[in-house]
């Protein structure tokens, strides 16, 4: 199923006259902050946030998995959905493959099919974190840090397979994640782990071509373990340190213990120029890979806020990092949910955009908290979402993406097309 423009447009036009008002409205509000609307927009437009192949089937709890049928059956679908997402919204113009789960058996049909939508292909990603079917030796006691220099060298091919399937088709980046670790104290050497995960990304980095990206991602725990081997952002910013210039931490908003400041982190990475990638979702207890914004909104302000000051410093050499979701649906359709999540990452951005930097710089030197809280809560206090509405309208897109979802019955087609009993791979 594909979105013609036409459709679109002609659900915009049943609601253009109630969007006229309401940006006109907001328009005349941030002129008088003196910021430019039409600056803006093109910032929001050029924002584009990559998808995750994995996400677009139904997610599963540890009891279950409820699927709610039309699932992609295959990467051509899968780059189907993402098509769709970009069709409503315009900012879904990259999708972030998973090897094994999409290995594209004919690179070029898939390269044809990828452009027909409009789409990049963004990082891909390695799994070492299960067992195929074919596969020599288990990951059952890791990979990269596997006290076994045998399962450590399969683990290294795989990623660098990866690497090619994504030289292939357009990627520039590698993305990492482990789920090595321990599940009780004492099972593993902390540091002969450490030093062996080191040497396995270093021949990973070394067999990468120059001109791509290496992302490390952190997580602090899984169900059922004791210790990750790459737990905090610390020791992924070590290991990145160490592989060299083209390697970088990669931050998952879920992958932090409860309260963590993660803003800070993403001020440290930044001024590090460390910091390569981000995955958004959102959580209230662990890695919940909910929704971006459900929980947590104003978290989000402050971490774009940080993402913003480093992306405007003129002085920063950390390049501009890879946009991604990585998130799980359990109960929402997996599309809407993306809509959702897609806007509240563009809505934190653009209120991100309106702080007054210069007086809130100032208000730092002064040491005035409540100033700088004033400044800050005052661009996120602003409805922004006649900007992102305008910003979509513009590009071509849906005024509503959710409601034209609905109205023109996308799932529905979806399970007709598909069945309702079709299965998506991946998490
Ligand atoms: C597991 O937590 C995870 O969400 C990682 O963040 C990866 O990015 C993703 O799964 C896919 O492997
Ligand atoms: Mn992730």
């Amino acid at each position: 199923m594909r979105i013609d423009a036409e459709v679109v447009q002609s659900h915009n036009d049943k609601t253009l006259p109630d969007h006229r008002e309401s940006f006109g409205h907001l328009s005349r509000v941030l002129e008088k902050k003196r910021l430019e609307p039409t600056h803006l927009i093109q910032k929001i437009q050029d924002f584009q946030i990559a998808i995750p192949s994995w996400a677009l089937g139904t997610g599963g709890t540890r009891f279950g998995r409820f699927p709610g049928g039309g699932e992609p059956r295959s990467l051509e679908e899968k780059m189907d959905d993402v098509g769709l997402l970009h069709a409503l919204n315009k900012a879904s113009g990259a999708i972030s493959l998973h090897i094994p789960w999409d290995i594209p058996s004919d690179v070029e049909a898939i390269k044809a099919h990828a452009a027909s939508h409009g789409l990049l292909f963004d990082a891909v990603n390695s799994n070492t974190f299960q067992d195929q079917p074919d596969q020599l030796h288990s990951y059952k006691f890791g990979s990269l840090c596997h006290t076994s220099a045998a399962v450590r060298k399969q683990a290294i091919d795989h990623n660098l397979e990866v690497v090619r399937y994504g030289e292939a088709l357009g990627s520039k980046s590698l993305t990492v994640w482990l789920a090595d670790g321990s599940s009780f104290p004492g099972q593993m050497n902390f540091r002969k782990a450490l030093q062996r995960t080191l040497d396995s990304l270093r021949a990973i980095y070394a067999g990468m071509p120059e001109d791509w990206k290496l992302f490390v991602e952190y997580k602090p725990y899984e169900p059922y373990f004791y210790s990750t081997v790459i737990q905090d952002w610390g020791t992924s910013h070590l290991l990145a340190s160490q592989l060299g210039e083209r390697a970088f931490t990669l931050v998952d908003l879920g992958h932090h213990l409860p309260n963590t400041n993660i803003e800070q982190i993403v001020a440290t990475l930044m001024m590090q120029s460390k910091l390569g990638g981000f995955h958004f979702n959102d959580s209230k207890f662990g890695d919940d890979d909910l929704t971006v914004g459900a929980m947590k909104p104003y978290q989000l302000f402050l971490i774009f806020n940080e993402l913003v000051a480093g992306m405007e410093d003129p002085e920063s050499t950390n390049p501009s990092p890879a946009w991604m979701i990585d998130a799980s649906h359990n109960l929402k359709d997996p599309l809407e949910d993306l809509l959702q999540s897609v806007e509240a990452i563009q809505l934190a951005y653009a209120q991100a955009l309106l702080i007054d930097r210069v007086a809130l710089e100032e208000a730092r030197e002064r040491n005035d908290p409540t100033m700088a809280q004033e400044i800050l809560q005052e661009a996120y206090r602003t409805d922004v979402r006649p900007l992102i509405a305008e910003a979509r309208l513009q590009a071509g897109g849906a005024l509503h993406p959710i409601q034209v979802f609905r109205t023109i019955s996308v799932r529905k087609e979806l399970i007709k097309e598909r069945g309702l009993k079709s299965l998506s791979t991946g998490l």
